[in-house]
């Protein structure tokens, strides 16, 4: 029997790999980090709490402790999805940002290189790290770095050590750079959800005091599935050599054009449901593009999509 490690397993990624890992006969550790209220924080796990094989392992990416317990433990997988993974919010507190998802990461690493060097690591890198893509044009595993948001940077920083890691230590550590994914568990103030939710709310009471307040609804992003990334996970950590993977639909759509899909589904006008540029909304920088060539992917891992754009709009909605 395998056993795993999950950190971030509270998040929509978290949860919807910890219910693959278990079908798949593994023993599943998520790392939880305590605080806030229990029942907000573990909303996406509740239906597994008590399942055997799975258990809740407290700790926080920041304390030693944690992770040298991590490395003392010898999982055989470790799935490092723990992040601050809201990019907005990234320009407000970029130095926590960089701690969480750069240093710790970093830390983590250097702790499995001591203790626990058979351990295959799966880090969950970002399409952000791209920044700009030419305008048609979609990114590849090779094409360069040029993030725009300190959650880029760090994401970039931790990125950059783990091919260290893989190189000198000879590590089995992916890296899988998913583009946008979403789904009904997706966290209430990313656009997706926020647009779901909003316009649910304007059908009801359609009032300009329940308008959804956005920022910029021009810019395109790749989104698929939560569900199809987390396949990609486990499928790039099966493959007999560790490798960076891209996880994208390889289509991209306008926040527009996803605000107008859930304005059908609502049978609202989408121009009466929000308010655009609203200034709260508008990043300092925003990555105006963003499209993935997931060939790898599909090619080294027979990854496939299930869930397609309308689809994949229809479920964050709870349709
Ligand atoms: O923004 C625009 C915003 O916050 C998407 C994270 O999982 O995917 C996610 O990052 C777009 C941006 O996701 C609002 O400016 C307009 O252009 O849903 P988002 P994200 O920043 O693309 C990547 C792959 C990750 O790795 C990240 O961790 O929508 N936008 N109006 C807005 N965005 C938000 N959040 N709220 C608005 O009101």
């Amino acid at each position: 029997m395998k056993r795993a490690l999950i950190t971030g397993v509270c998040g929509q990624d978290g949860s919807y790999l910890a219910e693959l890992l278990l079908s798949k006969g593994y023993k599943v550790d998520g790392l939880d980090r305590p605080g806030g209220d229990t029942t907000i924080r573990q909303r996406n796990i509740t239906h597994l709490i008590g399942r055997v094989n799975f258990k809740l392992v407290p700790g926080d990416m920041l304390s030693l402790t944690t992770l040298y317990d991590i490395g003392m433990r010898g999982y055989d997988e470790i799935y490092h999805l723990a992040a601050q993974s809201h990019v907005g919010q990234s320009f407000e507190d970029p130095i926590l940002t960089v701690s969480v998802n750069a240093t710790a990461t970093m830390k983590l690493l250097e702790v499995l290189a001591r203790l626990s060097k058979h351990t295959k690591l799966y880090f969950a890198a970002s399409s952000e790290m791209f920044g700009d893509i030419v305008y048609g044009e979609s990114a590849n595993e090779q094409h360069p770095l040029m993030g725009k948001s300190p959650y880029a940077v760090s994401k970039i920083a931790a990125f950059n050590m783990c091919h260290i890691y893989r190189k000198v230590h000879k590590m089995f550590i992916v890296c899988g750079i998913a583009f946008n994914h979403e789904s009904s568990r997706r966290g209430d103030d990313f656009v997706t959800k926020k647009i779901a939710l909003g316009v649910k709310r304007y059908a009801n009471y359609p009032h300009k005091t329940t308008r959804v307040k956005l920022g910029n609804i021009s810019a395109i992003r790749d989104w698929h599935h939560a569900k199809d990334t987390v396949r990609g996970m486990w499928l790039s950590m099966q493959h007999e050599k560790a490798s960076d993977y891209i996880f994208a639909s390889g289509v991209g759509h306008t926040v527009e054009d996803w605000l107008n899909e859930v304005c059908k589904i609502y049978d609202v006008d989408p121009n009466k449901a929000m308010i655009k540029n609203q200034r709260l909304y508008v990043r300092p920088w925003d990555v105006d593009y963003l499209r993935g060539n997931p060939f790898n992917a599909y090619n080294m891992l027979d990854w496939t999509l299930t869930y397609n754009f309308k689809q994949t709009v229809q479920e964050v909605c709870g349709e």
